[in-house]
């Protein structure tokens, strides 16, 4: 990140908290960004374009041309490599969904040496693209259809494929409200024609059209925070995809585990006054419902803030060898200690933060908020 983009997108965020929320960012047309040529996009465009103003955007193949993995793992007829995978990869076990299967909003999962895993796709591809043991799909190299879904704790992802098609259904932030069942749950394909019957989804009148992206091979899709997909192998595809978190989203990320925290709540109300520890336990639900709670959270920001401290205390000094090579720039860094001193300060005014027990977390979360308060006064000039 250079000076330029960090001014920007700290005006951006200046803006954002000033502004009375209005319900949503800047209205996603209809039809997403292709960017052709690595040599005319820099990560300033991808700050400014995408990760600020939170859309989509596939990158061409062009981007991946140097990939290893787009020799190695793929045959001159642009298939999976099978002899090539077997052979490097054969013996790890892999993690296998069954998509015919459904388990509550995805499917039952089960282990298997990467071999059989082979074997079993050389038999369905032989069966006419059908087996008998249904259609198996190997989670992070996934085949057939990924149920609806948006990412892991609203991250950002990008998603290559390294052979093979697919396609994709995004929806904007909040557009998914129009597809809750009269349950308040989301669909597990939003294709289905149960969602027709305007009793079991009676909003879904009021749902637009997903934004589709068919993504070719060797091409990028960026995921932006909180946009619910579902996306199809059109071919025998292998992909490899990223989720992270950053300055752009960390917010985004806070404001889901409240949301989150507060389903939890709202679902176990009626034991409130009857159970002391009732917080705590809303606690424990929320970890293992979502994957993290409260406390957590706190650590995630301590050790992002604290890496982030390192690279700027370095920097400050005139050590800029170093800073570069804990792989973060200074402004960068900068900018993310802007971002997690906003939402630290959240976090330490929430009641249910100040419920968790903290008196032994070191350093306190008000005096990590206090070093990257003064952080952000003393990289100002930066
Ligand atoms: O390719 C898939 O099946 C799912 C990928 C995905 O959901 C993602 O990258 O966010
Ligand atoms: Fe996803």
């Amino acid at each position: 990140m250079d000076r330029e983009t960090r001014t920007f997108a700290e005006r951006y965020y200046r803006g954002l908290r000033d502004r009375v929320p209005s319900g949503g960012g800047p209205t996603p047309s209809s039809s997403v960004t292709f960017i052709q040529t690595p040599d005319a996009f820099s990560y300033a465009d991808f700050v400014k374009g995408f990760l600020l103003p939170n859309l989509p955007c596939v990158f061409s193949s062009a981007f991946t041309e140097g990939w290893g993995s787009r020799r190695r793992w793929v045959t001159s007829e642009g298939k999976p490599d099978f002899e090539y995978l077997q052979q490097k990869y054969g013996d790890a076990v892999v993690p296998v969904a069954n998509c015919g299967v459904r388990e509550y909003n995805s499917n039952p999962k089960e282990h298997m040496p990467f071999r059989d895993y082979i074997s079993y796709w050389k038999e369905y591809i032989q069966g006419g693209y059908s087996s008998p043991r249904g259609c198996l799909y190997l989670k992070d190299w996934h085949l057939c259809r990924s149920p609806f879904h948006a990412d892991i704790f609203r991250s950002f992802s990008w998603s290559v494929n390294i052979c093979g098609k697919k396609k994709w259904l995004f929806f904007p932030p909040g557009q998914e409200e129009a597809l809750r069942d009269c349950h308040g749950s989301l669909p597990y394909d939003v294709t289905s024609t149960e969602l027709l019957d305007t009793h079991l989804y009676p909003r879904t009148q009021h749902n637009s059209l997903p934004i589709e992206v068919i993504q070719e091979p060797g091409e990028m899709v960026f995921v932006p925070s909180g946009w619910h997909h579902q996306v199809y192998n059109l071919d025998d595809t292998i992909s490899i995809n990223h989720n992270w978190v950053n300055g752009c989203n960390l917010a985004n990320m806070w404001h889901f585990l409240q949301q989150e925290l507060q389903a939890v709540q709202h679902e176990v109300g009626e034991w409130k006054d009857s159970m002391p520890d009732w917080h705590h336990h809303c606690q424990v639900i929320m970890k293992s419902c979502t994957g993290i709670n409260f406390e957590e959270f706190y650590h995630f920001l301590k050790i992002i803030a604290e890496k982030r401290l390192l690279v700027l205390r370095q920097g400050l000094k005139g050590d800029s060898g170093d800073s570069q090579s804990l792989g973060l720039g200074l402004q960068q860094a900068a900018f993310d200690i802007g971002r997690l001193a906003d939402v630290l300060a959240s976090v330490v005014v929430n009641p249910d933060f100040q419920r968790v027990d903290t008196s032994v977390f070191s350093p306190q979360p008000e005096e990590l908020l206090q070093q990257l308060e003064d952080t952000v006064t003393a990289t100002e000039a930066l």
